[in-house]
């Protein structure tokens, strides 16, 4: 009993220090693909046999969220909820296919919505934010929201693979202590065997290096930096012949292994584990170094005692790629590009000033939440109409020990996440998480599903199996959560799906195009005024030919004239006519654009591509 004034005591000394620390650093350490169940830090059912030690020691040093969630089941649309703080429907990047026009089948009755061709330069960045509090910003590896990081607030940028990069033959052509590009350390690490008591030596990996190198060229200032793995992402394969090796004895398979996909079961694929080993890798020589190195505003302080570090994944895991089985979420429901458990939760650890060593926090967290909390945490102030625009609440109350509860930015506690993904041949649809349930809204009118995950916060139907929509016993939870989910896609100006105007089996009829032109710099659309008029209108701005090397330089840093229209991206345009055309007056620098718009029965419409005519003005 004695133990509990102590207890209590020492958290408010260490909520003081967090306070008092001006400008501590900030890291996000980001997995692509990393599934709940791929680590060893809250494994159930089927043991997960591919080792996370640095993970296990992060988790002892901070706290440990178990119910922590992506914003999206896919790369761009959590990647762009990190670095704006909005919801991905807010935002419109719901799903990777930036800028593509969707090719619906007449097969199909719904389309999905027009999504920007790149994180619009209008949003205000996490990365922004923070440099203009005083912080140097770094965005190491993937970034997959279109242009480069180096035109959203980062100084420093390197999109480097590191060494998640495709092999002639995954089966033999592994690093030596010679490779020209991927040299194996002269330092040893784990894991440990019976064949290498003092453990195995990893492959020169760039993100790492880039990672820390940037960190030293940076600690005498506050900083912020984006370490973001491209692994552990299809191509599934490592350079690592010594834990490949390792992997195939543990899983009782031959090494080197058969050419070909990898078929087994579950968690049994030897080249995904290494993947996982050598993330937990890369995140223990990040810890080493932060943990080793003095950090000279705070004398006597490692950068350990004056660095948050937020650890997790952009989408639950891939469980197939073709006929190869690369991991199994179970007992979570399907995996990344679904709303189910499985493409959604995601592993969680933050350590820091202040945060309790060894803790768990139980309830719901969003990576959307990181904007406000790093605000809070580095004391970031932005501006009022920005900040009514964050979509996650402010954690940094659960990471100080003091409060157990969530409170969002409207003051109140955040009971329940939601997520919208109008994508996928049959996965269109929304879901909502509130308390123990879990509900479904699908584009299909009457089709919702309801799951109770958890009973009272006990396990329950985690693997959401038995759909209780019908169940009289949760008619009022079925409407409540529903009724939620409505309020916050119309919040939240939620797109999509759209009806498919050339689906075959429609019984009401779409809008039809009678016409586009150019009068000097206006450009206009009509259609047939007897069929159904324009409710919503964008204009997207079509990139010039030679502009197209810069667009598609993924992976390279190319930085774009800010002051340029932006293309690819939807841009409003005014409905007039009393709703049968649309005007948008054109930029000179526009060379080309198509219509975007829907109308009052719901039909998505494209026009063709229009070559945009130079504007003479009269003489
Ligand atoms: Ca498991
Ligand atoms: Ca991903
Ligand atoms: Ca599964």
């Amino acid at each position: 009993m004695k133990l509990i004034p102590y207890f209590i005591c020492l958290l408010i000394i260490t909520s003081g220090t967090a306070n008092a620390l001006e400008k501590p650093n900030v890291i996000i350490f980001y997995v692509d693909d990393l599934g709940w169940q791929d680590t060893q830090l809250h494994d159930l059912d089927a043991k997960c046999l591919y080792e996370t030690p640095n993970l296990i020691k992060l988790a002892a040093r901070g706290m440990t969220f178990s119910q922590a969630y992506s914003p999206a089941p896919s790369c761009s649309p959590s990647r762009a909820g990190i670095l704006t703080g909005q919801h991905p429907a807010q935002i419109g990047i719901t799903h990777v296919d930036l800028g593509k026009i969707s090719e619906a089948r007449p097969s199909e009755q719904f389309v999905s919505p027009y999504l920007d061709g790149h994180l619009n330069f209008d949003h205000l960045t996490l990365a922004q934010s923070l440099k203009a509090n005083g912080y140097k910003t770094g965005h190491v590896g993937k970034w997959h929201v279109g242009y480069s990081a180096a035109n959203y607030g980062f100084d420093f940028v390197d999109h480097t693979r590191g060494v998640h990069r495709g092999m002639n033959d995954r089966t033999k052509d592994f690093a030596t202590a010679k490779d020209r590009r991927y040299p194996l350390s002269k330092e040893k690490y784990a894991p440990f065997s019976k064949n290498h008591p003092k453990g195995i030596s990893y492959p020169y990996d760039q993100v790492t290096a880039s990672a820390i190198a940037f960190i030293e060229q940076s600690k005498n200032e506050p900083f912020f930096l984006n370490q973001w793995h491209w692994m552990v992402h299809w191509p599934v394969l490592t350079r690592n012949g010594e834990l490949l090796e390792y992997y195939c004895d543990k899983l009782g398979q031959p090494f080197p292994p058969k050419p070909g996909d990898m078929t087994l079961d579950g968690q049994q694929n030897p080249y995904f584990a290494a993947m996982v080993t050598t993330v937990d890798w890369s995140l223990g020589r990040l810890m080493d170094y932060l943990q080793k190195t003095d950090d000279p505003r705070y004398p006597g302080k490692k950068l350990s005692e004056t660095t948050y570090l937020f650890f997790s994944s952009d989408n639950g895991g891939a469980e197939r790629h073709a006929n190869e089985i690369i991991s199994d979420n179970f007992p979570l429901k399907y995996g990344k590009t679904h709303t189910e458990e499985g493409g959604v939760r995601v592993p969680m650890v933050v350590t820091g000033p202040g945060i309790p060593a060894a803790s768990h926090y139980n309830g719901l967290a969003s990576q959307l939440d990181y904007f406000p909390t790093i605000l809070e945490l580095t004391d970031s102030k932005i501006a009022a109409e920005k900040r009514k625009l964050l979509s996650g609440a402010d954690l940094s109350g659960v990471l100080s020990g003091a409060s157990k509860k969530v409170i969002d930015t409207a003051r109140q506690d955040r009971t329940h996440l939601f997520w919208h993904y109008p994508h996928g041949r049959e996965s269109k649809k929304s879901a909502i998480r509130q308390g123990d349930f879990k509900l479904y809204k699908h584009a299909l009118p009457r089709s919702n599903e309801l799951y109770r995950l958890y009973k009272n916060g006990v396990r329950e139907d985690l693997e959401e199996t038995v759909n209780q929509i019908n169940n009289p016993e949760y008619a009022a939870v079925a409407k409540r959560l529903s009724n939620q989910l409505d309020a916050d896609l119309k919040a939240h100006l939620a797109e999509g799906p759209y009806l498919n105007p050339l689906f075959n089996n429609k019984t009401i009829q779409p809008a039809t195009i009678t016409g586009t032109s150019q009068s000097g710099q206006r450009a206009k659309l009509t259609v047939d005024p007897k069929g159904p008029s324009i409710t919503k209108a964008h204009v997207i701005y079509l990139p010039a030919p030679d502009a197209l090397a810069a667009e598609h330089a993924r992976g390279r840093v190319v930085e774009i004239d800010p002051t340029a229209s932006q293309v690819r991206v939807k841009i409003p345009a005014e409905v007039t006519d009393g709703g049968y055309s649309i005007v948008k007056d054109i930029p000179n620098d526009v060379v080309g654009l198509r219509f975007v718009f829907v109308d009052s029965e719901n039909f998505l419409h494209y026009s063709d591509a229009q070559t945009v005519k130079p504007y003479q003005p009269p003489q």
